[in-house]
């Protein structure tokens, strides 16, 4: 179908000119809601008059940015690799995606399961919600999606071609370069600096030494092609109750370093620690954020090993070139590397939340100015020491001690 937009007028023809969707609904008397609240699409509910625990989500890609409007192009292309991911998600981890109901690239538009029992996860954990099973369906997420769609799985034609089909995500590299690794940490007309924070924004901004590390950083992420990456793992990508977990919004979906995911989620989970500290007494919550990082970690690291272990033969391995005492120690040191990056990685994603474009609510939707301004600056000094020392921490206590000492 040629692509046009979608609105509250013109969905129900498209959706009941599709048989499957017309199956689902048996029903011509749709109510339809906008619900979008993220910085790139729209995103619409979908519910059947008769019974209206028949529902759908709709998600369209327009061509700009929703946050911004018009004035900032932005190719709808980017739903294609959000639609891929997707696809590969309900192989890889059908539990943790939602099902996909439809999908169309030439229309930018995917319909899918309505989460309706679940919740954005950084709401919950801004309400001090425990959620008890997240540690291990995150830790199964990165394992399998990292693992089975790498060198260390693939054979070496599967792994490229698989790289063909999210190679163009050009765009969205392109924003996580700018807005990640970049802008956040100079003079540029997109920061979103608070007026309380402009000498400490100016201060950071004359800082060099710690702009060589974020080059590093930024080039392992530009160059380094490990595995289908979701792009974009913060706790807002994530809907969750007490016993599932779904992984959502994969469209900055694309081949990169193993750490990018990992670093994203364990930012994002120190976010919550550092807004916490601030405005709740609640230790025991504040506590329990440290243990679940700890947990996603340690329980990714053991899945990840568990499935190399198995694995005989890939793009990477061929049998017998290399002895098993050798083996075990190259996968040793390589999954140190990738918890190094991770870390360095984390650090990107919490510094770039205090001026950059996008920050997060827990921190920036902080009411009390002194109380965020308090927030904000202990996600950059934490951010900071992640990113100058990610090469020299050597495992989850002394991050977590690291995260405690600032925070
Ligand atoms: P964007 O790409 O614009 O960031 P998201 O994919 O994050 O859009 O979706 C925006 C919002 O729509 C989410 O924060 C969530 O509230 C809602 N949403 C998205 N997908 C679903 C779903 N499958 N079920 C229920 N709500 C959803
Ligand atoms: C201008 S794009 C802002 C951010 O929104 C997305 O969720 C990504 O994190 C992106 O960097
Ligand atoms: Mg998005």
């Amino acid at each position: 179908m040629n692509y046009h937009i979608l609105t509250l007028q013109n969905i129900k023809n498209f959706l009941l000119s599709i048989p499957n969707i017309k199956t689902f609904f048996n029903d011509e008397n749709l109510i339809i809601q906008e619900i979008g609240d993220g910085n790139l699409n729209f995103v619409f509910i979908i519910k059947s008059q008769k019974d209206e625990q028949k529902a759908l989500i709709l998600k369209q890609a327009v061509p700009y940015l929703r946050c911004v409007g018009e004035g900032f192009p932005l190719s709808r292309q980017r739903m294609s690799f959000e639609i891929r991911a997707l696809q590969s998600y309900e192989k890889l981890v059908p539990s943790l995606a939602p099902k996909i109901y439809y999908a169309d690239e030439d229309m930018s538009v995917v319909v899918m399961q309505f989460l309706d029992k679940h919740i954005i996860m950084r709401k919950g954990l801004i309400n001090s919600i425990y959620y008890n099973n997240f540690s291990e369906h995150i830790s199964t997420f990165l394992a399998n999606t990292l693992f089975f769609t790498s060198s260390l799985h693939l054979k070496s034609d599967q792994k490229r071609k698989l790289m063909d089909k999210f190679n163009s995500n050009r765009e969205l590299c392109k924003l996580t370069e700018d807005f990640v690794f970049t802008f956040a940490y100079m003079q540029n007309e997109t920061n979103e600096i608070d007026k309380n924070l402009k000498k400490e924004a100016n201060n950071l901004f004359d800082q060099m030494d710690f702009r060589e590390n974020i080059l590093k950083l930024k080039y392992i992420f530009m160059t380094k092609s490990d595995a289908l990456l979701h792009g974009d793992l913060h706790t807002g990508s994530i809907m969750i109750n007490q016993k599932e977990t779904f992984i959502i919004d994969p469209e900055f979906a694309f081949f990169g370093p193993f750490g990018f995911d990992i670093g994203a989620l364990i930012a994002n989970l120190i976010n919550s620690y550092i807004s916490h500290s601030i405005l709740n007494d609640n230790i025991e919550y504040q506590n329990w954020i440290l243990q679940i990082i700890r947990e996603v970690y340690e329980k990714f690291e053991t899945k990840f090993i568990i499935l190399w272990d198995r694995q005989e033969e890939s793009a990477l391995i061929t049998p017998n070139f290399i002895d098993d005492d050798t083996l075990t120690k190259f996968k040793k040191d390589f999954l140190h590397n990738m918890f190094q990056e991770s870390i360095g990685f984390a650090g990107c994603k919490i510094a770039r939340r205090v001026f950059g474009v996008a920050g997060v609510e827990e921190i920036r939707g902080i009411k009390e100015a002194q109380k965020r301004e308090e927030a904000s600056l202990k996600a950059l000094k934490v951010g900071i020491k992640l990113i100058k020392n990610y090469e020299n921490i050597k495992d989850i206590d002394e991050l977590i001690n690291t995260i405690k000492g600032v925070a």
